[in-house]
C-alpha cells in the first residue's frame, strides 16, 4: 500500500449514509495537557439550559459557546449568544482547520465533571447550521464510548474517544444518524469535548 497512514487517517466510520473520520492523537501530550489547563481555567462555563415540556432546566455538564461576533444561535429553545474567541481556543481552531481544510465561525464546549453526565441522543441539524457542513469535534481529558444509532435501520457504530483526539462529520450524517455520549460508572476524571461548526451568517 503506498501511503497507509493517509487511507487510515481517512476511513470512514460509518457504513452509509454520511461519513465520520477518526483521528486520534491529533495533539501531542504537552498540547493535550496545555489546552485541558487552559480551558478548565479561563472558560466561562454555565450549566447548560435545556427547555423540557415547556420548562427551562438547568444540566450537570457544564457548556460555554463562542464563536466570531455578534453570532447567534438557538438549540434546545434557547437563544445563545457567542463570546469572542479566547487566544487558546483560536490556537485550537487553527490546527482543526488545517487539518479538515474547512473553515468555522463557532465553536460549543461541553465539561462532563465524570462518566455520570453524558449526551442524549441527538443529530446536529438546527436551522442555523449549514446544511451537510463539517463538524470537528476535540476530546481532552477522560476517554469516552460515543455511538452513532441510524434513525430508520439497526446500524450502530461505536467509536472510543481518547485524550487529545478528532472526530469529523460531515455530508449527510446529521441527516441520518443519531449520536450519542453514554454515561458510565466507571469513569471518575472529567472530560472537555469542544465541537467547532459553521452558522449561517445570515441569522
Ligand atoms: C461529545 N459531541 O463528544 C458530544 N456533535 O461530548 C457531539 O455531540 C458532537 O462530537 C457533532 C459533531 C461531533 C460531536
Ligand atoms: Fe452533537
Amino acid at each position: 500500500m503506498l501511503f497507509p497512514e493517509c487511507l487510515n487517517d481517512s476511513k470512514n466510520l460509518l457504513p452509509f449514509h454520511g461519513e465520520v473520520i477518526y483521528r486520534p492523537a491529533l495533539l501531542n501530550p504537552l498540547q493535550r495537557d496545555f489546552f485541558f489547563q487552559s480551558f478548565c481555567k479561563c472558560i466561562l462555563w454555565k450549566q447548560d439550559e435545556i427547555k423540557l415540556f415547556g420548562k427551562v432546566i438547568l444540566t450537570k455538564r457544564k457548556v460555554a459557546w463562542y464563536g466570531d461576533d455578534f453570532l447567534k444561535y438557538t438549540y434546545s429553545g434557547v437563544t445563545k449568544t457567542a463570546l469572542p474567541w479566547t487566544p487558546e481556543l483560536i490556537q485550537l481552531k487553527l490546527l482543526v482547520e488545517d487539518y479538515c481544510k474547512v473553515s468555522f465561525n463557532s465553536c460549543l464546549l461541553n465539561y462532563y465533571h465524570n462518566g455520570q453526565e453524558g449526551m442524549a441522543w441527538h443529530s446536529d441539524d438546527e436551522d442555523e447550521l449549514e446544511e451537510n457542513g463539517t463538524i470537528a469535534s476535540v476530546s481532552l481529558g477522560a476517554e469516552r464510548k460515543f455511538v452513532f444509532k441510524h434513525k430508520h435501520l439497526l446500524q450502530k457504530v461505536n467509536v472510543v474517544l481518547e485524550d487529545g483526539s478528532l472526530l469529523i462529520m460531515k455530508g449527510d450524517t446529521q441527516k441520518f444518524w443519531l449520536h450519542s455520549l453514554p454515561v458510565s460508572k466507571k469513569i471518575f476524571a472529567p472530560r472537555i469535548n469542544l465541537t467547532f461548526r459553521r452558522i449561517g451568517e445570515l441569522n
